[in-house]
């Protein structure tokens, strides 16, 4: 953004006569990757090592709440508890409060995850707070165009907070674009209503916290596995490439051996990795044995799984084998409450609230 954009931007955003009440919501959802997200080109702004295509779900919604803080410092609450501002949280804040000097936010932030999604609550965390500063300093329930219309594109501000998290800015499948903080962007491919058939079942097979982070395994996972240029420069893209073709066709047979050999491949680039980092356990190793028997029995692909770093699986199907892949999944052992069957779900949405 140009000196005499930014200038007018400011005295643009200051000429609003907001009172003390003005405060934004706004709601976002997790989202889970098909082709995935493991490794930063760099580790500050959070820019990939390669493009990821991801659903958002409606398993669950983080809602973020701005409003003008009434001491002269910034407060974040998480789920009701006063909690602290990290390093990616302040960038964002200092980001928007540029742009209104002297003021102060209020953040309280809240996850109604249940606790049988198996979510990570970053991303959506990510998306929720980028929206309501946006919402909040722009004035604007629409926010992804109001600073669209300045150059700004909050896809890359939502990476720098977690990098998943740019992926749930945007409902139905998205695409993240590898490249440098400028350009490394987010696209929606096809909205929430474009393949209402598909669905993901998760099932919390364990909730405590992994011993390895992303954020430190997918540098690991870079640093040491010793084929992971070929990973993120050629197998990646093209993945990629067939990904779309797939959606485009709604060609869920083809879509789920992608799903399932990208799953495969990050977890074996981990246990390649040294010191070796293992997510999967021998719930994960099960659940992957019975879906690849399943399609077996139905000579294709009615299911695939997914991991992302932890055991718990994300299985994709479609609407009319529901019932086929839970009871499958009844048989190994899970009972269905602990299911959760998740549709694609919207991007953020952005209030004004009393
Ligand atoms: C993904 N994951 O594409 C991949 C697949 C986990 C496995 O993005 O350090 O919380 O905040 O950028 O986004 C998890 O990592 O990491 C992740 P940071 P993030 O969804």
């Amino acid at each position: 953004m140009s000196n005499n954009s930014e200038e007018e931007l400011v005295a643009l955003l200051n000429s609003y006569g907001r009172d003390e009440r003005h405060k934004t919501r706004c709601e976002s959802h997790p989202n889970i990757a098909m082709i995935k997200y493991w490794g930063k080109e760099n580790v500050e702004k959070n820019t990939p090592s390669n493009g990821s295509l991801s659903i958002t779900l409606d398993v669950g919604t983080t809602i973020t709440e701005i409003t003008y803080s009434q001491i002269s410092e910034n407060e974040f609450f998480l789920n009701g508890v006063k909690s602290q501002i990290t390093k990616r949280i302040q960038t964002a804040i200092d980001y928007f409060g540029r742009f209104l000097p002297n003021t102060y936010f209020h953040i309280e932030s809240t996850n109604d995850f249940p606790t049988a999604a198996g979510f990570a609550s970053s991303a959506a965390g990510a998306a929720a707070l980028i929206g309501a500063l946006a919402g909040f300093v722009g004035n604007t329930c629409n926010p992804i165009e109001f600073w669209g219309k300045y150059g700004i594109n909050l896809t890359r501000l939502a990476r720098q907070v977690s990098g998943s998290g740019c992926r749930s800015m945007y409902g139905g499948f998205v695409e993240w674009i590898p490249g440098n903080d400028e350009d490394s962007i987010v696209n929606q491919i096809y909205d929430e209503n474009y393949w209402s058939d598909l669905i993901v079942i998760s099932i919390p097979v364990k909730t405590e916290p992994k011993k390895v982070s992303s954020t430190v395994g997918m540098q690991r996972t870079l640093e040491t596995c010793p084929w992971m240029n070929l990973k993120t420069k050629s197998i990646v893209p093209q993945r990629i490439i067939e990904a779309k073709e797939c959606i485009s066709k709604k060609d869920f047979e083809s879509l789920a051996e992608i799903i399932m050999r990208e799953s495969n491949e990050l977890h074996a680039s981990c246990a390649a990795s040294f010191p070796p980092i293992f997510y999967l356990n021998d719930t994960s190793r099960m659940i992957i044995n019975a879906i690849h028997e399943l399609n077996e029995q139905h000579g294709k692909n009615i299911a695939a799984y997914s991991f992302d770093a932890g055991p718990n699986p994300f299985i994709f199907t479609e609407k009319q084998n529901e019932t086929t892949v839970i009871d499958l999944l009844v048989n190994l052992g899970f009972s269905r409450p602990i299911m959760t069957v998740a549709k694609i779900a919207p991007g953020i949405s952005v209030q004004f609230i009393e």
